[in-house]
């Protein structure tokens, strides 16, 4: 079959330029590229980041929405959105990044790498007590592809974890939790919250006040820490700004923000006890990606099912 044989692809994104994607899609497919393309009928597939609303359903023979993250979210913001199946993100080397970076930020808020950073400017030489892993409880929100990943790796470095998840996610060596019934005592057990949740209805906002007043804070340890790389409007900025203000919260580590780019008016920037990064846990790589949604293509084509599709009432 050739190119122009194949259903063809529309590749819309916003935020970043798409030449690399179109690059690699158009080894094996027809790729034409938002504003082009409406109701176009030998369209077949999509590959987005936050598309334009409303595109996406003028495409009569739309067969598959690929999302060019693991999160899905930038897809359900359009209202018009047509019922065809949405495939998400799970590749090793995303789910690698993201270990790197929720181990990266454990490690150095356990190893206490920001008062080192301020000893190091004001040349003090000065051994804190420090604590084992083994005496550190991570929780992780969100018990998926990229929880469990990082979940592993800590556990390997002798941290006690615990992990969150909407249903019951048994895993070895991590105490577990689920549900409504299950967040209290999860967030009663933590010392470090690393939250990997989808940002869907239920969990928008629930990184809050409340939420984080519950977290454990234990003698010695200077408040809990909070670790976000899951999505911003999970979060309530002000309200970590306060949680650390009150001492609720000891340290935070931010990849993501309520609003994107994070304003330059934003507190947050020049929080001292806030790591900001610019939402870059973990990069979607074209030259890994693209290979598995053009392989899901051709399979979906040969009448197999697609792996990695969203349950669009869970919203993830
Ligand atoms: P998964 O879908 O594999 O896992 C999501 C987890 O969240 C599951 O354990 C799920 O529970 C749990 N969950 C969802 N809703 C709820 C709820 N209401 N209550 C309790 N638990 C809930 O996703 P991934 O691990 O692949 O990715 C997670 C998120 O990380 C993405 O959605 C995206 O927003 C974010 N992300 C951020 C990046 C960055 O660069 N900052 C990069 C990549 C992803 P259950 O297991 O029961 O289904
Ligand atoms: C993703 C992201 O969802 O990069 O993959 O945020």
């Amino acid at each position: 079959m050739s190119v122009l044989e194949k259903g063809r692809v529309l590749l819309s994104v916003t935020g970043f330029h798409p030449q690399r994607w179109h690059e690699l899609l158009s080894a094996e497919r027809d790729v034409v590229t938002e504003p082009a393309g409406k109701d176009d009928p030998s369209i077949t597939y999509a590959v987005v980041w936050k598309h334009k609303p409303n595109l996406l359903s003028s495409l009569p023979n739309l067969r598959a929405i690929f999302s060019i993250g693991a999160g899905v979210d930038h897809i359900f913001n359009d209202p018009g959105l047509p019922n065809v199946p949405i495939v998400k993100v799970v590749a090793d080397n995303l789910t690698q990044y993201m270990t790197e970076y929720v181990v990266w930020r454990v490690l150095d808020h356990h190893r206490q790498g920001s008062l080192y950073r301020y000893q190091q400017q004001k040349k003090t030489w000065h051994e804190p007590l420090q604590r084992p892993a083994s005496d550190i409880s991570v929780g992780i929100m969100g018990l998926g592809t990229l929880g469990r990943a990082a979940a592993s790796v800590l556990l390997s470095l002798g941290f006690c974890v615990n992990g969150w998840s909407r249903s019951v996610r048994p895993m070895e060596g991590v105490t577990t939790y689920a549900g409504d019934s299950g967040l209290i005592p999860f967030l009663n057990a933590t010392d470090i919250l690393v939250v990997l949740l989808p940002l869907t209805p239920t969990t928008q906002g629930m990184v809050n006040y409340g939420l984080l007043k519950e977290l454990r804070r234990r003698n010695g340890l200077g408040g809990a820490v909070l670790i976000n790389a899951g999505r911003g409007r999970l979060q309530k900025d002000d309200d970590i700004a306060r949680a650390l203000d009150e001492g609720i919260l000891k340290e935070a580590s931010l990849d993501v923000f309520e609003v994107e780019p994070l304003p330059k008016t934003s507190p947050l920037w020049s929080h001292p006890k806030v790591y900001v990064t610019p939402h870059a846990a973990a990069t979607s790589d074209p030259n890994h990606l693209v290979p598995i949604m053009l392989a899901q293509m051709s399979a979906l084509e040969r009448g197999e099912p697609l792996q990695n599709t969203v349950d669009r009432a869970a919203g993830y």
